[in-house]
């Protein structure tokens, strides 16, 4: 068995975010779940909608010093979370203090236990006012975000160091949102996909300017102006991934690859990168285009979302993201798992090969697993479990009881180590 160290000062950690943990929101998405629509859609299907609407979650809003507790007793020293803008901007233009309160205690919290907080400030939900105006469709979304971002970090900036703008605002969201019309507002237009991703780059670039005028080179981390990124979703495409090994033969197909590429990430880091102090990467499988199927062993395919498991894909899109030098952290990568029986595999083989790109030049600063807790998985609901700690939603404590599952400890171990055995 060969032991990987990884650098001193190295961040263990793990995220969650508002609408999947905290419980009792109101935001675009609660609306959604209930909605007439969702639910017959559901029904149809023979699923029961109750498995799909976002209650009370884990509610984390309630419990987040206890579930702190925890990511102590697991030796990690970063936690990322999210603000919920909804809680924040109730109605457009009015601040509630008494919820920015909330995350100022919620991150005092972690820093009273000395775990660094990463904070996102948008996790694919919106404050209802903020959707019916057209959310990110709106010309003036940069500015109306912005706004609810400087309050936001002018709370928080003595305080917090690690900012993140947005999740994976561009292949995500925008995506399900926009193209593929299964989020909300199932929206299915090729031109308002487009002009929602130019008004998140916008909003991303406005919201890193005032940022830093907040800031003043002021320093409030211990990676100096290293603070404020995205979370970017890199699901590449095998063919790339293997390093022009192109499995896919036809001329058609490998145009095909080069576009992909070219829209999933390339014009993600023309247009930002400029502003991203770090980079963020969320990490969890890859995409394969006709042709380039293999029959996929058991062994390959995670439990509850059917995504492949190819931990080299981590490898090569950190050496394709190493020639930005810029500091980079794994901002999410996970697997959902509710028999936690490939939990710990799947974590050692990603960090192997994140262990070797830094060897080969990456700077590579923190790995966060996704995702602390069980937690509602979006359009999948509550099935998936892609948490370190089970969450039995069945016992009657509202948020269900927490129950930390073998590869926790095992993480832990690796956490409190720095290093891993595989
Ligand atoms: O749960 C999500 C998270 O909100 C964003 N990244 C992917 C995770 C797993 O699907």
């Amino acid at each position: 068995m060969a032991t990987y160290k990884f650098p001193d000062g190295f961040k263990w950690g793990s995220a969650t975010s508002a609408h999947q943990v905290e419980g009792d929101n109101r935001n675009d998405w609660t609306v959604w779940e209930r909605s007439e629509s969702r639910v017959q859609s559901l029904k149809s299907k023979g699923l029961n909608p109750e498995g799909f609407i976002s209650g009370k979650a884990c509610d984390s809003y309630n419990r987040y010093e206890e579930d702190f507790n925890i990511v102590k007793q697991l030796n990690q020293n970063i936690q990322r979370f999210s603000i919920e803008w909804s809680r924040i901007e109730p109605e457009e233009g009015r601040f509630d203090s008494t919820a920015m309160q909330h995350y100022i205690d919620v991150v005092k919290a972690l820093r009273d236990r000395g775990i660094e907080p990463m904070v996102t400030l948008w996790h694919f939900t919106n404050p209802v006012w903020f959707a019916k105006k057209g959310g990110f469709l709106n010309k003036k979304s940069p500015e109306i975000f912005t706004r609810y971002i400087k309050y936001v970090v002018d709370n928080l900036k003595d305080r917090v160091g690690l900012w993140i703008t947005f999740n994976e605002p561009l292949n995500v969201y925008a995506g399900l949102s926009f193209l593929r019309g299964e989020w909300p507002p199932q929206h299915k237009s090729l031109l308002d996909f487009l002009k929602v991703r130019r008004n998140m780059i916008n909003a991303h670039t406005l919201a890193y300017c005032e940022i830093k005028k907040i800031y003043k080179n002021r320093i409030f981390n211990e990676y100096g102006q290293d603070q404020l990124g995205m979370s970017h979703n890199i699901n590449p495409l095998v063919g790339i991934v293997e390093n022009n090994r192109h499995i896919v033969s036809s001329f058609i197909l490998r145009a095909a690859e080069k576009f992909y590429e070219y829209f999933g990430n390339t014009y993600f880091w023309r247009k930002t990168l400029p502003c991203q102090d770090f980079i963020g990467l969320n990490y969890y499988t890859i995409q394969r285009l006709p042709g380039s199927e293999r029959n996929l062993a058991k062994q390959d395919k995670a439990d509850e979302m059917q995504w492949e498991i190819y931990p080299k894909g981590i490898y090569y899109r950190l050496i394709a993201v190493k020639k930005f030098n810029k500091p980079i952290f794994i901002t999410e990568n996970g697997i959902a798992d509710s028999a936690d029986q490939k939990r710990i595999k799947f974590i050692k083989d990603h960090l192997y090969w994140v262990w070797r790109a830094i060897q080969d030049g990456a700077d590579v600063r923190g790995y966060l697993y996704w995702s602390l807790l069980d937690n509602f998985e979006w359009d999948k609901g509550f099935a998936p479990r892609f948490g370190l700690v089970e969450i039995d939603y069945k016992t009657p404590i509202a948020g269900g009881e927490r129950k930390i599952r073998p590869s926790a400890l095992e993480y832990a171990k690796i956490c409190k180590e720095n290093q891993i055995e595989n």
